[in-house]
């Protein structure tokens, strides 16, 4: 079974789209394996978002991401990154398409609410940036064999 790696970021939490998006991922059939509310610090936002430094964009999303509480997860399920990322839509709202979280939530690129891992060794990699292995759930539900088979 696939992990990947989610943050609702502060504009999520702040316009009160926690519930929905956990809601929506639920349904789906995916499973949460850990959660916790945290405030990132610049350091682990600037490891977040390395890939990024020198685009003429990243302070302001090292200073988005640090501007007030996230909420980080971790996810399971078949194909689980690609899953999500599927769910999410397009990083550009404008060309997110209705039915997806962005497409639905989010109008301009700069806050587009939702993270979520672009593969399965950006999930291992953020994963642990997040988390320690202790606080990572293993556990089965009586549901499991209905959603995956
Ligand atoms: P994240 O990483 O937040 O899940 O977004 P994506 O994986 O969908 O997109 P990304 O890595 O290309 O961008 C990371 C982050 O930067 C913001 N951004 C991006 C921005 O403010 N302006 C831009 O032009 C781009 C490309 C939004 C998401």
């Amino acid at each position: 079974m696939e992990r990947t790696f989610v943050m609702l970021k502060p504009d999520a939490v702040q316009r009160n789209l926690i519930g929905e998006i956990i809601s929506r991922l639920e349904r789906k059939g995916l499973k949460l394996v850990a959660a916790k509310m945290m405030i990132i610090n610049k350091e682990v936002a600037e490891k977040h978002y390395g890939e990024h430094i020198g685009k003429p964009f990243y302070d302001d999303l090292v200073a988005f991401i640090t501007s007030g509480p996230v909420m980080a997860m971790v996810w399971e399920g078949i194909d689980a990154v690609k899953v999500i990322r599927k769910m999410m839509g397009n990083t550009d709202p404008l060309e997110a398409a209705p039915g997806t979280i962005r497409g639905d939530y989010a109008l301009f690129t700069g806050n587009n609410v939702v993270h979520g891992s672009d593969s399965p060794e950006s999930a291992r990699r953020e994963i642990s940036l997040f988390f320690s292995e202790k606080e990572l759930i293993t556990y089965r539900k009586d549901l499991d064999t209905w959603v995956n088979g």
